[in-house]
């Protein structure tokens, strides 16, 4: 699927993005998809669960995590980023490295998702303009190392706002064209619980910057709050999943243009509930009827 399609059936629908992390580390999946093999299995598993599609990435950006290598990022994610392409699934990778983006549209990846937003390579924003690619720019303040001592707003959903707008200034100035830019409040990056559940209860101040949303809710720790009771303290992210679907359901009735999730059923049935109670002719009919039937 090209990224005009992406983007166009993003009208209609709330893209699903399902989540590879091929990683040691990564705070919900880390160390189950390193091998190859089990990243594109899993890649598989998740298109057959009703992903639109799959992001792939290579570093963790959990709180706290250490940078990878340039390496060993690209050891990771180019020979699935291009065995998932070949399959004929639409891909992105997730990096803050140009080197690996480039690499990873070489080998067939169509959106670039950069949690840094263009902020920690030089290189990202002027690479995605000649390349002439989707990208996702978060809202970000620091690597995972120290990104905790930056949780200072004045307002955070101003401040994100504003901040999100100088990485739209920055990528336009880059050459970027506005069409291919996708933007993400980065729920948990530099931002404690409250400001998470603030941003994600303000998605219209975020959609009024005019351009698609992606939401990134999915097993993060804030949503624990919100968990089946006896389930609040438990750090097992995999418990956060119903929690996860009743965000990423909101989130598509909120026009957001994308969720990423790691357990995708649940999101991808919130994505076409919402489609058919918006527009389908068919969700009218089945309103109706059961509207008759009482
Ligand atoms: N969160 C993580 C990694 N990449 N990308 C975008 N665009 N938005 C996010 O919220 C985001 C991201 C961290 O979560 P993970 O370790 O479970 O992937």
């Amino acid at each position: 699927m090209s990224t005009t399609q992406l983007l166009t059936e993003a009208g209609r629908r709330c893209q699903v993005m399902g989540i590879i992390n091929v990683t040691p580390d990564s705070f919900s999946d880390g160390g189950r998809f390193l091998d190859v093999d089990a990243a594109v299995r899993r890649g598989l598993e998740l298109m057959r669960d009703g992903a639109d599609l799959l992001d792939v990435g290579g570093e963790s950006t959990r709180p706290g995590a250490q940078r990878v290598s340039e390496a060993d990022e690209l050891a990771r994610v180019i020979p699935v980023v291009e065995a998932l392409a070949q399959g004929g699934f639409p891909v992105s990778v997730d990096t803050m490295r140009a080197s690996v983006a480039a690499r990873a549209v070489d080998a067939g990846a169509v959106i670039v998702n950069d949690v840094s937003g263009g902020l920690a390579d030089p290189r990202m924003l002027p690479f995605l303009a000649e390349a002439d690619v989707t990208c996702v720019l978060m809202h970000w303040r620091a690597h995972s190392t120290r990104m905790d001592d930056f949780c200072y707003y004045d307002s955070v959903v101003d401040d994100v706002c504003a901040e999100l707008r100088g990485r739209v200034d920055s990528a336009l100035d880059a050459g970027v064209r506005p069409e291919r830019i996708i933007l993400d409040p980065g729920l948990g990056f530099a931002k404690n619980s409250a400001q998470s559940w603030e941003l994600l209860r303000s998605l219209g101040n975020l959609r009024d910057l005019g351009f698609p949303l992606l939401v990134g809710a999915s097993r993060k720790r804030f949503l624990a709050e919100a968990a089946t009771y006896g389930r609040r303290d438990s750090d097992v992210p995999a418990d956060r999943d119903e929690v996860s679907d009743a965000v990423a359901a909101l989130a598509a009735a909120g026009g957001a243009w994308g969720v990423r999730v790691h357990s995708v059923s649940g999101a991808a049935a919130a994505s076409r509930v919402v489609a058919r109670l918006r527009g389908s002719t068919a969700a009218a009919d089945l309103v109706g009827a059961r509207a008759g039937q009482r």
